[in-house]
C-alpha cells in the first residue's frame, strides 16, 4: 500500500517488487544522499563550492563538492557487502569494492552530483543513480559486466537538493517522490504514483546552442517559438534549469519536454548526457511515470552501451511532445 506520509523503508518493506538486501542498498544511496544533501546545503560555510584543481575523465573541471560527493557514494557503498562493482561519473575505470570487505549481487553507476556549475549560484543540484544485477557465479569484476541496455535495470532513482531535497524513485513499479523531513530525518512519502501529463506547453533546451542543431531539433524549437502564429497553434513557454535533476523533476510534477540533443559542437563525443548514469535512470523513471524516453533515433532503455562513461542525445517527457520530435528525425 502506498501511504503518504510513510518512510521509504516502510515504502520498501511494503513493496513485493524488492528483497531485504535490495532494499538495504537502496537505504545505503538514501543515507549518502542526506550526507551530500548537508554538504551542498553548506557548502560556502565549509568553503567547498569552488572548484577542485583537478579535471575527471570527461574532461570537465571538476568542483570540490563533485569529488566529496563521490567519496561519501563510495564509502558508504563499498561497506555494505552488497556491491560487486560501482561505476561512478567521476571516475575513469570501474570502481572495485576494496578486498576488506564483502562483495554482493548488485552493480550502481551513479553520477554523484549531477548539475554541479549550479553549486555556487545556490540553484538545484542532485545525484542520480541506476541498480543493476551483478553476474551470477564467481567471476573477476570488468567492464562488460556494466554495459547492459537500460532495460536491465532493477532500481533508478535521483535526489534533488533545492528548497527541500526530494528522493524521486522507481523498482519497476510506478515512481514514487519522498521528500526529506529534516526533523526526523527521514524521506517520507509526499508524492505516489507520480505521472507525466501527455501533452505539454513547455520545453527545456540550451538555446544557446542553435546554430549546431540538427534540422529535426531546429524545426521542432522554431515551432514551438512561433506559437500562436504558427503551425502548432498555441503558444510555448521554456525552461532551463542546467540542472537535469531539476528539469526531469519539474517534468515530472506538471509535463514539459527536456532536450539535450546532439548538436556539431558535439557531435564527435555522441552527446552531452551519459548513458549509464545519467540517460538511463532517468529514462526508467520517465517511462515509469507515462512519459517517453528517446535518443531521436531510438529508445535510449534500448541502447547497447559500448563504454561506461558513453554519451548519448537525450529527449525526454511529455508523451505527445517527444513522439512529436521523435517523428521529425525520422
Ligand atoms: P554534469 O553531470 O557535469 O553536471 O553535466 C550534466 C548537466 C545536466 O544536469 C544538464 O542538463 C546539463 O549538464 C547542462 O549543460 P549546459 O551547461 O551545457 O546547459
Ligand atoms: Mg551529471
Amino acid at each position: 500500500m502506498t501511504v503518504k506520509g510513510q518512510s521509504v523503508q516502510q515504502f520498501l518493506q511494503n513493496s513485493d517488487k524488492v528483497n531485504a538486501s535490495l532494499s538495504q542498498l537502496i537505504i545505503t544511496v538514501t543515507t549518502a544522499c542526506k550526507e551530500i544533501a548537508d554538504l551542498v546545503e553548506r557548502s560556502s560555510i565549509l568553503g567547498v563550492e569552488g572548484l577542485a584543481n583537478s579535471i575527471n575523465v570527461q574532461g570537465e573541471d571538476q568542483k570540490q563538492l563533485d569529488v566529496m560527493s563521490n567519496d561519501v557514494m563510495v564509502e558508504h557503498l563499498s561497506a555494505i557487502g552488497l556491491l560487486d562493482a560501482m561505476v561512478s561519473e567521476e571516475i575513469e575505470d570501474v570502481i572495485d569494492i576494496p578486498s576488506s570487505y564483502s562483495k554482493g549481487e548488485y552493480l550502481i553507476c551513479f553520477d554523484p552530483l549531477d548539475g554541479s556549475s549550479n553549486i555556487d549560484i545556490n540553484l538545484s543540484v542532485g545525484t542520480i543513480f541506476s541498480i543493476l544485477h551483478a553476474p551470477k557465479n564467481n567471476h573477476k569484476t570488468s567492464v562488460d559486466d556494466f554495459l547492459k541496455t537500460g532495460e536491465e535495470q532493477i532500481c533508478a532513482g535521483f535526489c534533488v537538493y533545492g528548497p527541500s531535497t526530494m528522493l524521486i524513485l522507481t523498482i519497476g513499479a510506478g515512481v514514487f517522490g519522498f521528500t526529506l523531513d529534516k526533523e526526523s530525518s527521514e524521506f517520507v512519502l509526499t508524492h505516489p504514483d507520480m505521472s507525466i501529463p501527455e501533452n505539454t506547453a513547455e520545453f527545456a533546451i540550451n538555446m544557446s546552442n542553435q546554430r549546431y542543431w540538427e534540422p529535426p531539433v531546429q524545426r521542432y524549437i522554431a515551432e514551438c517559438i512561433a506559437g500562436i502564429d504558427g503551425s502548432r497553434e498555441k503558444n510555448f513557454n521554456m525552461r532551463w534549469n542546467a540542472s537535469m535533476v531539476a528539469e526531469v523533476y519539474r517534468i515530472l510534477v506538471r509535463g514539459g519536454i527536456f532536450m539535450y540533443p546532439i548538436d556539431k559542437k558535439i557531435a564527435q563525443q555522441g552527446g552531452k548526457l551519459r548513458l549509464l548514469y545519467e540517460a538511463n535512470p532517468m529514462s526508467f523513471i520517465i517511462e515509469q511515470a507515462g512519459g517517453v524516453s528517446s535518443s531521436g533515433k531510438q529508445r535510449i532503455m534500448a541502447i547497447k552501451p559500448d563504454s561506461i562513461h558513453q554519451r548519448v542525445p537525450v529527449i525526454l517527457g511529455s508523451k505527445n511532445e517527444v513522439d512529436r520530435l521523435v517523428s521529425y528525425h525520422q
